[in-house]
């Protein structure tokens, strides 16, 4: 049952969120879209520690829970989807320090990120020749004598790759062709030798974050920025990926709940106007039927948090939330932007960006086809 009432912190948090995105978020957005990263926004927003909601309180984190996270991101997603996708990917990878660092990791690592002294943090598991199948990742790390690694490789459309004062990077520890099991996890300091930005993507939305390609040539990472064991890099990508996916899923809901505002604050405004009864009939059911997507897209996230605030396995609510709300907020903003211009509204191409921002939540964090395999995979397997 999907308790529908947060708790009084939960919603406490995530009204914060809600002002800060009204009054320091929304008013850069068009800057951001632009190209201008969001730094100030992402300033107000670690004072209230959003930068790292369930991270401890003890690290500087809100000690709080995924439910208050998908609330607050939605906020921030409504404004600025940009800045929302930057405070994702540092709250996720915090998270991760906060899960499987040792105390020494969380200090040197969280603590800087939760209290803002970070812009942001980054999350590198994607390489040009390992998307999808993150398993098959080839970035190598080897143990030297003195216990460090060295790592080699290129990363591939991380986020916040140039801006992160820490980047959880998987590696292979393993022999080549290890699979999963070879894989493990490191907090890269992006100052140390051999770390370097390669291309800034150039992308259809999204604009105001930062997405770029990583090359690591003999990077030394000491053994005590390894996070946990060796061989659990995989098991680290995917546990963070169960909640990014849930999160993706409430920021691609926020930008569409933003275009479905704006379209009904435009046909609003021409409430007198006379038209034809089907016309009229034809844009009340459009947007009847939007409105009832993105809320039922908003219960299946709220099922992945809850499930993940309660220790419960959620790996296939949260492919579930993820595949459903990106594709219904992909088709809301879609029909906005087609219901906008056929009746002629103004609406300073807020719509025709949130069709922008939108479209890569059905890529990024793993694909539609990723959360149906995940998806069917766990069917089938309660089925033998
Ligand atoms: N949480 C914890 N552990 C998990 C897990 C999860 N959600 N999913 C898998 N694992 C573990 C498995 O239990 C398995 O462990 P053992 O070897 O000890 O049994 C191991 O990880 C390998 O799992 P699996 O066999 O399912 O791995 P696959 O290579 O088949 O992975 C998918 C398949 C497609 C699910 C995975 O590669 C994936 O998610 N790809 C998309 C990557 C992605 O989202 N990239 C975006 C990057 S951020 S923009």
């Amino acid at each position: 049952m999907v308790d529908l009432h947060p708790s009084a912190e939960e919603a406490g948090l995530s009204a914060r969120a809600a002002a800060i995105a009204r009054s320091v978020v929304l008013p850069q957005a068009a800057a951001a879209d632009g190209g201008a990263f969001p730094e100030a926004a992402l300033r107000a927003l670690a004072a209230e520690g959003l930068m790292a909601i369930k991270s401890p309180r003890a690290f500087g984190g809100a000690g709080s829970t995924q439910v208050a996270y998908v609330m607050a991101l939605r906020e921030v997603a409504t404004a600025c989807a940009s800045t929302a996708v930057t405070m994702a990917v540092t709250n996720m990878t915090g998270e991760m320090i906060g899960l499987f660092g040792d105390t020494d990791q969380r200090e040197r690592w969280l603590r800087p990120i939760a209290q803002g002294q970070m812009e942001a943090a980054a999350f590198a598991l994607s390489e040009p020749s390992a998307g999808s199948d993150a398993a098959s990742l080839v970035c190598k790390a080897t143990r030297r004598d003195d216990g460090s690694y060295v790592l080699d490789g290129q990363k591939a459309w991380i986020t916040s790759g140039d801006r992160a004062g820490v980047v959880l990077t998987m590696a292979r520890t393993g022999e080549p062709g290890s699979g999963a099991r070879g894989i493990s996890a490191f907090l890269v300091d992006p100052r140390a030798p051999g770390f370097s930005v390669l291309r800034h993507e150039s992308k259809m939305g999204l604009r105001g974050s930062s997405t770029v390609g990583l090359s690591l040539d003999g990077v030394v990472v000491p053994e005590r920025d390894r996070l946990g064991p060796e061989g659990i890099g995989f098991r680290v990508a995917m546990t963070a990926l169960d909640g990014g996916r849930c999160a993706i899923g409430a920021q691609a809901i926020g930008i569409a709940s933003a275009a479905l505002q704006t379209l009904v604050q435009g046909l609003g405004s021409r409430a007198g106007v006379d038209r034809a009864q089907n016309l009229q009939q034809m844009v009340d059911f459009r947007i009847a039927d939007m409105a009832t997507r993105l809320e039922a897209a908003w219960l299946l996230v709220l099922r992945a948090a809850q499930r993940k605030d309660a220790n419960l396995p959620m790996t296939r609510e949260a492919a579930m939330a993820k595949v459903f709300a990106t594709e219904a907020a992909h088709f809301v903003c879609q029909r906005a932007l087609e219901l906008a211009t056929a009746q002629g509204l103004q609406d300073d191409g807020r719509i025709a960006r949130a069709l922008r921002d939108v479209r890569v939540s059905r890529i990024y964090e793993g694909t539609s086809e990723v959360q149906r395999i995940v998806i069917a995979r766990e069917l089938l397997a309660n089925a033998s």
